[in-house]
């Protein structure tokens, strides 16, 4: 969002404040995604998925990585399910493989498939943890791509059918259901830059997916509202990006890539509109005759909470064409942009600290966004839904012999974060909870699995779990419910 660096208050502040309450209602909890951690990947009829085809092409991931064994969480869910019990999570977001479910992302329910998240789910409950089911984290049937992927309408419409699969089978038992996990990676990074699958680089095709990522999302909410229990709240989630305008020029950077960003999700979504500026702005891609009359009212469904994830920010002026430009956008380098029609920006590197990622720690820019989308929607619940920190972590001998993960820096990033969070509640903001990402170590998408997030180690020869010293620090928090240094 819009945030400015010299008009935040935030920023003279270093979030290690501790004694901060948390309430009762407060949901602490952590998250995960179906091809990261599952594995399993031709198991009991699953169909292969755009992750699967792109992590085999060479050259797309880290060391060739893909997700076929991933966490092996498939085969290991009961031993999953007691490690959340044993840190005391009060809810766990993870997401559904569609091609789980159905192969080819249309058609009859894979019986199996299906089998595996009623175990998940009943196995949430039966430990008093609240499911929160995301239905698509990027992992998009393969059968579907190949008939033009989110570039084609009727994904939009075998999405919300498959939501209604779900939400008839599930509908009682989820706590939240999140449509989509951050649109703008799947159009922007798998249609534009490249980075991410499919792997495609065109500029027209990456906004015409945001278009349909949003129209399924809005098909989605209304399939789901017709079946599932009126208790169940139903979401989405943004990876809603902090720019830090920087010089003359940067408000105009600024409107251009919060355009591209943020407005191109938040106005559909939640006010029935495409921002004006920005399809004018991309006139020159693209005509936007992908939408339809009556496509805003459709995409524009009331929600229950908004979903964001939060990890760093961003700098960003109109480049001057002198020197040399700059493109920290904090994405992995890749043969397309993931900013079509927005070439003039540039992406000025951050002040660190830093991640393993390189992506610059800023608590402040957390509070800063909570704030500004509530100040624009003051009527929305906010959740917490990703927020984490990959860093390089040391395996050691512990006091009792068996190994441990001293990573007092997730620990610190964690505790900044959530008192960033806190202050945003102070201010105002309706919180309703946080979901630390990730519950355990996972396949970091491009990077494979050489960034690790969890906060339980997973060795990847043994697939043997190890609560880090940062979930040891996190069960603690939720037990007392007050923020306390590692
Ligand atoms: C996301 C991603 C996660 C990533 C995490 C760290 O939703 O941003 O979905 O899958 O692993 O963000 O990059």
């Amino acid at each position: 969002m819009t945030t400015s660096s010299t008009a935040s208050p935030a920023l003279s502040f270093d979030y290690r404040d501790e004694g901060l309450v948390f309430g009762p209602d407060f949901v602490f909890g952590s998250a995960t995604a179906s091809y990261q951690i599952e594995g399993a990947f031709n198991a009991d009829g699953r169909g292969p998925s755009i992750w699967d085809t792109f992590s085999k092409t060479p050259g797309k991931v880290w060391n060739g990585d893909t997700g076929d064994v991933a966490c092996d969480h498939y085969h290991r869910l009961e031993e999953d399910l007691d490690l959340m019990q044993k840190l005391g999570l009060e809810a766990y977001r993870f997401s559904i493989s569609w091609s789980r479910i159905q192969p080819t992302g249309r058609g009859p329910v894979n019986e199996t498939g299906m089998a595996f998240y009623e175990r998940l789910v009943d196995g949430l409950i039966a430990r008093g943890i609240k499911p929160l089911a995301t239905l698509y984290h990027w992992d998009l049937p393969q059968a579907l791509e190949d008939e033009g992927g989110w570039t084609s309408r009727d994904t939009a419409y075998a999405f919300a059918d498959y939501a209604r699969l779900m939400g008839e089978r599930l509908g009682n038992r989820i706590a939240g259901w999140i449509t989509l996990n951050e649109p703008w990676c799947s159009a922007y990074l798998g249609y534009g830059s490249g980075a991410h699958a499919p792997g495609r680089t065109n500029d027209v095709e990456a906004l015409t997916a945001v278009h349909h990522l949003n129209l399924a999302h809005g098909l989605a909410v209304k399939e789901l509202r017709a079946v599932v229990s009126a208790d169940a709240e139903i979401a989405v989630t943004l990876n809603l990006h902090v720019f830090r305008p920087e010089g003359e020029t940067g408000p105009e950077a600024l409107r251009r890539v919060d355009g591209l960003a943020n407005r191109l999700f938040l106005e559909p979504m939640l006010n029935g509109t495409y921002p004006a500026d920005v399809l004018a702005d991309t006139a020159g891609i693209t005509a936007w005759s992908f939408i339809h009359d009556g496509d805003t009212q459709l995409i524009c469904q009331p929600l229950d909470f908004l979903g964001i994830n939060y990890y760093s920010t961003n700098r960003v002026r109109i480049w001057d064409g002198k020197g040399e430009r700059t493109n920290a956008d904090g994405h992995k380098p890749a043969p397309g942009t993931a900013w079509p029609g927005a070439g003039m920006v540039e992406f000025l590197p951050q002040p660190g600290p830093y991640t393993e990622m390189g992506w610059n720690i800023d608590p402040a820019g957390l509070e800063d966004l909570l704030v500004s989308v509530h100040e624009r929607w003051p009527d929305l619940p906010l959740m917490v839904t990703e927020n984490g920190a990959a860093f390089a972590d040391e395996v050691v001998t512990g006091a009792d012999g068996a190994p441990a993960v001293h990573d007092v820096e997730r620990t610190d990033y964690l505790h900044r974060h959530f008192a960033a969070a806190h202050r945003a509640m102070q201010r105002g903001v309706d919180l309703r909870g946080y979901q630390v990402w990730s519950l355990m170590d996972n396949f970091e998408w491009g990077y494979g699995y050489s960034k690790r997030f969890g906060i339980v180690r997973v060795d990847y020869d043994t697939l043997e779990r190890t609560p880090k010293d940062s979930a040891l620090w996190y069960s603690r928090l939720i037990a007392e419910r007050v923020l306390r240094a590692g």
